[in-house]
Parts: structure tokens; sequence; C-alpha cells
């Protein structure tokens, strides 16, 4: 049976009537108890009544409901109408000479009417009063953003002229980037789907801050704005049921649903905006849909037979987009045609009255009363869906057409024509230079513009660089870990656990470190974490955890540090951000530690990794059961050996694979120093391992070259035969076994090993490329001498390196390192076996150091090969057997 088809009319209409006496008499609420007590009803006989999140697709907003627009309506268009004109200036001047920078026109045009009712009405600035709202501009609507802070005198036109011009770090970024404009942007957006997800986590970060008194943030709210093609990235839609289960309230996503993408249209076979609505009201979150602007509210109010409402529904979004790339004409013929009834209802219009039918998007009283619903709306989150027309306004040189996303040209006719839609002041004459446009001082235009944000509080994107100074342990706070563990084996997890226990007692910065973890507190030993420093939770705790009885239970607490994200790395990572970024949006530094199982970091969420990066993240990443022979039994798909090179490069992430826990505790409290008392734009990637073994004391003095990268841990007999000695280097475990090789030279080939412990590779090759540009440049001035080199340069004999990454990690250095360098490492997919075996299968365990090692010397002619041979024999090396990274 046609499921819409109305078998008694007559009997719908009196159901109708009874509603409608309901919602006159006793409101809205009781009608809605009626309405699903009558579904339930029909439920509890048996009678299928699917669910459906879905509502008409109509405005959600009555037009008796619209919060009315407080605003000189005529005065911000023609603000509206500059922008637009400059954003499109940006672009066409960028690319007059040639369409090297590119840039895109479409987007923006399309979203102006939703950022401008932000920008003029509920955007509030940062000040004394008012920690200031966050806004995730989508990434290739920043032209827009631009064009708005020229006309408040915040950007020059130099700096509009330099769009896409970064190198010299005046020009204007592609689009928000913290690292290429830190006083403008503050999200970085461009890469689809994380600008959504970093979204929610920061509206639940403000609650957190506000939570353990560390800001106050009531009253901030994040605003989202992303692209319905967007969407369809998992990231997008990954996280909105915890925005619902955790009542963010302070959270506004605006989807520009301009129904396409790059390529075409996002459902052109179905509807976007109906297919998300389900979605986000599936999820719990409170949906408002702007669908049409003012002119169709008189239409859908004489739709009395209802097929208006009907042709809506069916028309697919393929066909909305057709209709906005034709003219009113078309539209008539196609759209209202459909149907007498449609059909009668536009007689009396005009061709250019049914083309002016606006998009609620794009209709200024429509969306301002969507945002003024949503902010304040209460308990939940809240999705607009504004439905708009891609390249609005660019008339036949994009208006809702396929290629309008990639056009970055407008011919002067199309300028002409735009000119004249939007009443820009502009002759033909001048038209042909596309100059910027500018209200001067003391026109109404630009006292209404500057008054606007000074009743909100100031301007919009703002990003604070520099927040206070804290106060940091000194080394000394972590004597524990510097100390050798005298018989007793830890891993250096757990020396690190300690040390993030030294330092939640810290009374200066106690309370700001944020200790987060994906389900995984207990693989690092870290639940006794959970009773001491409790579980973040808005809520508290509803229950008795099962395990109270015991010392150290499960507990959640509204004033919980750890933030537990469960299984959910690219949450945890945004979580890590929110905080890692806090001294800037917040005034508020946090220290967060995220705790993972290295494999699933940078290779799981590298793009969050980067984009932490750009937004000057600082804090540290601990990637927890590392190397790839270390963490045993677990397997191909767990075994990391390669996080060190993807942490490598990111510019400002400072990486370490340390062996021992005074190592672990130089790094920490230099980490601490330079972000938080400096105050630099770097954050830590630190490995740490869960094999236990003796841990040394720090050997004296050895806390520069640890930072460097690179010491002497053990310096071999002074005295050895000619040339009998050998460079060995390593780091994370596989320093242990390097150690082990050195004694087996001594004992069975009289050869003297100096061994360096090298607990960064990546730092030591930065050093090195940067002595190497200086030389570079100054030809005539004394040559500066790289770490490495100073480490190294006198030194007899070959050198060996040896660690639990791919060759390339230790490789890095290969440059600067004076003589024969030999390097192992574990290249090939991970298995799981004894830590033993997986060293001998990948080669980097002491056996295989010494055979490195000989070889080496062999070559340099101080020993004869047979030498190598027999160590190669003694070991009983197979020597046919496949290298490990083919099998
Ligand atoms: C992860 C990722 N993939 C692809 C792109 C390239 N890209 C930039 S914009 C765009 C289309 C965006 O469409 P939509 O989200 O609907 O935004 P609109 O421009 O229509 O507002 C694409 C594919 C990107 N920036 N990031
Ligand atoms: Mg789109």
């Amino acid at each position: 049976m046609e499921r819409n088809r109305d078998l008694d009319p007559v009997e719908t209409q009196e159901w109708l009537d009874s509603l409608d006496g309901v919602l006159d008499v006793d409101g809205p609420e009781r009608a809605h108890y009626l309405i699903e007590q009558v579904i339930d009803g029909a439920r509890k006989k048996g009678a299928p009544v699917p669910y459906s999140a879905n509502t008409a697709y109509l405005n959600t907003i009555l037009p008796q409901n619209q919060d009315p627009h407080p605003g000189d309506r005529a005065i911000e268009h023609r603000i509206r109408s500059a922008i637009r004109w400059n954003a499109i200036a940006i672009i066409l001047r960028a690319n007059k000479d040639s369409s090297e920078l590119g840039g895109h026109i479409a987007s923006f045009q399309s979203a102006a009417t939703l950022y401008d009712t932000g920008f003029m009405h509920f955007w509030r600035g940062a000040n004394a009063d008012h920690g200031g709202d966050l806004i995730y501009v989508q990434g290739h609507s920043s032209p827009g953003v631009y064009a708005r802070a020229f006309l408040e005198g915040r950007l020059t036109e130099e700096q509009l002229l330099g769009f896409r011009q970064e190198v010299g770090g005046k020009g204007l970024s592609s689009y928000p980037h913290p690292w290429l404009m830190p006083d403008f942007w503050q999200f970085p957006t461009v890469s689809m789907g994380l600008g959504p997800l970093m979204a929610i986590y920061q509206a639940r970060f403000l609650r957190y801050l506000h939570h353990r008194d560390l800001a106050k943030t009531d009253g901030r709210k994040v605003w989202a704005f992303m692209g319905d093609g967007e969407m369809d990235e998992p990231e997008s839609l990954g996280a909105i049921a915890l925005a619902a289960r955790e009542k963010l309230d302070n959270l506004v996503f605006v989807i520009n649903c301009n129904l396409q993408r790059l390529d075409g249209p996002v459902r052109g076979n179905g509807k976007i905006v109906q297919e998300l609505e389900a979605d986000f009201r599936g999820a719990g979150w409170n949906v408002i849909k702007v669908l049409w602007g003012s002119g169709w509210d008189a239409l859908i109010q004489r739709d009395t037979t209802g097929m208006l409402a009907r042709l809506m529904e069916e028309c697919v979004d393929g066909e909305y987009q057709d209709f906005k790339s034709k003219n009113g004409a078309y539209i008539r013929e196609h759209f209202f045609g459909r149907y007498p009834e449609t059909a009668a209802l536009v007689a009396d219009m005009s061709d250019d009255d049914i083309w002016r039918l606006t998009r609620g998007g794009h209709d200024p009283r429509k969306v301002f009363a969507a945002y003024s619903a949503a902010s304040k709306h209460k308990g939940q989150p809240t999705l607009i869906l504004a439905k708009t027309v891609k390249g609005y306004g660019m008339g036949e040189s994009g208006e809702a057409q396929n290629i309008t996303h990639q056009q970055k040209k407008m011919g002067e006719a199309v300028l002409r024509q735009f000119r004249d839609r939007f009443e820009i002041d502009l002759t033909d004459d001048q038209l042909k230079e596309i100059p910027f446009i500018r209200f001067p001082e003391g026109s109404p235009e630009h006292r209404y513009l500057m008054a606007r944000r000074e009743a909100l509080g100031g301007p919009l994107p703002l990003r604070r660089s520099k927040s206070k100074a804290l106060e940091i342990p000194p080394l000394s706070a972590f004597s524990a870990q510097l100390k050798e563990t005298a018989g007793r084996e830890i891993s250096t997890t757990m020396a690190f656990v300690r040390i993030l226990n030294t330092l939640l007692r810290d009374k200066n910065i106690g309370n700001r470190i944020v200790p987060i973890v994906p389900d995984e507190s207990r693989t690092f030993g870290m639940e006794g974490m959970f009773r001491q420093f409790g579980i973040f939770s808005q809520v508290g705790q509803l229950y008795r955890p099962e395990d109270a009885n015991q010392l150290m239970y499960y507990k959640e607490d509204k004033n919980g540090q750890m933030l537990q994200e469960g299984i959910n790395e690219p949450g945890a990572m945004s979580s890590w951000i929110a905080a890692a970024t806090s001294y800037s949006h917040s005034d508020a530094p946090t220290i967060p530690f995220y705790v993972y199982y290295s494999m699933f970091g940078f290779q799981r969420v590298g793009d969050l990794a980067w984009a932490a990066g750009d937004m000057r993240a600082r804090g540290f990443l601990i990637g927890g059961t590392a190397g790839r022979t270390t963490l045993n039994g677990e397997g191909l798909q767990h075994e990391d050996g390669h996080s060190h090179l993807i942490s490598s490069t990111i510019p400002n992430c400072v990486s370490y694979d340390p062996t021992f826990s005074y190592e672990v505790a130089v790094i920490v409290q230099d980490g601490l120093r330079r972000m938080y008392a400096e105050q630099e734009d770097v954050f830590y990637y630190i490995t740490v391992m869960n094999e236990n073994y003796e841990h040394p004391g720090m050997p004296e003095g050895a806390e520069a070259g640890i930072i460097k990268g690179m010491y002497l841990f053990r310096e071999g007999p002074k005295e050895t035969a000619k040339g009998k000695r050998v460079q060995l280097l390593g780091s994370g475990t596989i320093l242990r076994e390097v150690i082990a090789a050195a004694e087996l030279l001594e004992q069975d080939f009289g050869i003297a090993s100096d061994i360096w412990s090298c607990p960064s590779f990546t730092e030591l090759r930065r050093d090195a490329m940067a002595a190497e540009r200086w030389n570079l440049l100054h030809p005539l001035e004394g040559r500066r001498l790289s770490h490495v080199e100073t480490c190294l340069t006198g030194r007899t004999g070959p050198v060996v390196a040896a660690t639990d990454y791919m060759r390339l990690f230790a490789d890095q250095i290969r440059t600067w390192v004076p003589g024969r360098y030999r390097v192992l490492g574990t290249d090939g997919f991970g298995r799981s076996d004894y830590r033993a075996r997986l060293r001998d299968f990948f080669e980097v365990n002491r056996h295989w150091v010494v055979v490195a090692a000989l070889h080496s010397l062999a070559e340099d002619g101080v020993i004869p090969a047979q030498t190598v041979a027999d160590a190669i024999a003694k070991y009983g090396i197979d020597t046919d057997r496949p290298a490990p990274w083919t099998v």
C-alpha cells in the first residue's frame, strides 16, 4: 500500500482538527504527549509504526515563532554585499596573471549570510568578561572572513593582495592555519572532517575547564561550520553521539547544505538535509532546518492541498541544484508546473519573482531565527541545516553548476551582473580593476560594522599566542627516577607513570595536568589514578562501581582529572588538542599527557597530529608499548617500528625514544620548561616500553646530551690494541642489546666499545641540518659542528647503531657520522613471538650488533674477514635466511 495515500480525508481532517484544538488550548507539549501516546498505543497493539527521525521538508521554525531580526537589514545587506565582492576580488586578483595560486569563490558565496549573521549578532569576542566564542570556519570559505576583517580595518589591502602568498609571512594563508597566521586563525579546518570532530571535543573541554575551576567558560559557545559534502567523512559524524550524551548545549553545528561538493551533487538522488536530520536527531541533537526563505512563507501557507509540501518532498537534490542553475521560467515549468495545484500557487508571480524565492540559508531573517533558537537551546547540542545555493550570485560563471567549486575566474560581463545584483557601488570602468571596496570611516556602514563587533566584545577571529608562564618543577623533583633502581626491574612505562604521579601532586601545576587515555589505563599501569584523581564526568557517578570495595576502584567524578575517552583514538587525540591549546583558546594552560598504544597513534590519527602542529599545540603524546620487538605478543597490527618516522615529519613535534627512567625524567622536565615556562610552540612525542629491567643512575652531566639526543653512556677502556675499537649507538630497549654487544666484543674479540645512548635520532638530525645549513650560507666563517659530529669526531672506529625502529630512523644522521656507519633496525611487518626470537628475527639483537661491528672493522682492515665469519658461525646465524622485510 502506498504509505501516504489518504483513504479517508474526512477522518484525517477530524484528527487534525482535534490536534489543533489541543494545540490552541493546552499547547505543543500536551500535543506532543498525545501523539506519543497514540504511537505507543498502536505499537502495543502490534501495529508496525516504524521510527522516523525525519520531519517534513520545511523550516523547523514556523514564521510566527521566529525571533525577529533586530538589525538594520538594509545596511547589513550593503555590508554583506561588500564582503561578497571583496571575497571574490581576493581570488580574482590573486589569479589575474596566472592561475597558479587558486582559491575558492563559490563556497563562501553560498555561506555569506551564515557567517554574517553570526558576526553581526551572535559571536562574542574574547575580553575581560567573556572568554569568547570559538568559530570553526569552513576552510575554503576563508576569503570571506578576510574580506570582513578588511572592512573592519584588521587587514590591509596589501595583505589581501598577498592571498595565498605566505612565504615571507605577510600574505594571507590559503586556509585557516594558526601556524601561518598565529594572531588570527584559531582552528585549522581544511582537512575535511577534522573540524567537526575537534569542535565537539573542544566544547566538551570547555566544560572540563569549568568543572575543574581552571577557567570560567559558561556562556561560551563553539560554532562549527562545515560543508554538506564534508559530512561524508567518517570523522564528521563520528563523535555526534558523544556531543548529545554530554549535553553540549554550548555547541552549534552549521552545515552549509548547498547540495554540492567538488565534483557534483552531494546526494543527487536523495536529500542530504533529510539524511543528516535523521542522523543527528537519532543521535539526540536539536536539529533546526532552514530550507526556505521568507518569500516561501506565504506560498506554504496557501498550500491548502498539501501539494506544495509533497512536491518539495518529492524533488531530489539533483533537481534542486538544476533549478538554481537555470532561471525563474525554468523553475515555473519544471518545479511548480508539475502539479496544477502548485502551478496555480505561482500563477500571479512573475518569473523574476519566482527566481527571487530564496533558499533559507540566504535569508537573514531565517538564519537569525535559527541562530537565536540555537543559542537559547538547553540540554542538547544544536545542528542547523541551512539550505543554500553554491556559487550564489555567480550567475552563468558558476551558480549551482557542477564546475563552480573550482571556478577561479569571472569574466567582466558576469562581474557586472554580480555588481548589479548586489548593488555594489562601482562603475563599469572601476570594475575592470577589480578594486577592493571599503566603507570610509564615519560612514553609516563602517559605524554599524564596528558598533556590532564592539557590542559583541571585540573582533573575531583572534588568536592568543601567549598565556601565563607556569612555574614548573626542577629536575630534582624526579630524584627517584634519576637514581639507579638497585635490583628492581621496571619498565620505562612505570617510570613515566611515576613521573606523572609526581606531576599530578605538584603544588604549582598539579591541577593543570590532564591525563588522557583511550581505554588502555590498565595496559599502562595507570588504573591507580582512577580513584586518586577521578575520571571526569559531568554527572559524577550515578552508580556504585562494581569494584567499590577495592582500593583502586573505578571512580567517575564531576571534578575528575582524567579523560577516559573509550576506544576512540581520534576522540582522545581531539581532547588532547583541546587541552594542548587551552593556553590559547582559554588563557588557561593545561598540560595534557595522552597515553596510548604507539601503533594507534601517528599511524591512526596522523592527520590530527599534523593539525595539532598547525595549532601550536603544547603537550605530551606518550606512545606506550612501543618498539617492534618490545611489545612482543601482540603481533603485526600492534608492534610499532615506525611511529618515530611519522612523528619526525611534523616540524614542531619533538620526539624521544628513551631507554632509562632518568632519560624520561630529563625529557619530560625539559619539555615542561620549553612548553609551559618558555611558552615555545612545540609538542612532545615520547615512546615508552613495557620491558622490565634494571635502570642505572644518571651519568654525571648527561642532561644536555639527553636533550640534544645523544650522550656518552659508557666509555670503553682507554687502551686498546691498534684500531680495535667501535662506536656503538642505540635507543630504547635495543640500547640494552648494544650494551650487551659491547661486552661480547670485549670478551670474545678483544674489541673496545664506546656506548652512546641516543634518545632522539630525530632531534640529532634537526640539529645537524641546522649546522649544515649555517655552514652552507657562511662559507667564510668557522665551520659549525653538529652534535653528532661533536660527539663522534676524534673517536676511533666505525659506528654501528641499533634501534627497535626501521633502519631509516637511525639512518637520519648518516651524513654527519664520521667514518663507516652501519644501521640495524626492524624493517618489515611485526609478528608475535618471544622478545629474544623477535630480536634475532629482525636482526637487532646483541649478536647482530657484534657481527655488524666486526664486519665494519674488517672493511676498515682492522681485523680479518675470517673473524666475521667465525662470529656468524659462533652465533649460529643462518646466512641463507630471507631478509625480515620480505617475509
Ligand atoms: C580530507 C580532505 N579531502 C578532500 C579535500 C578536498 N576538498 C576541498 S573542498 C572539497 C569539497 C567540499 O564540499 P563541501 O563540503 O560540500 O563544501 P562546499 O564547498 O560545498 O561548501 C574537497 C573535496 C579536503 N580539503 N580534505
Ligand atoms: Mg557543499
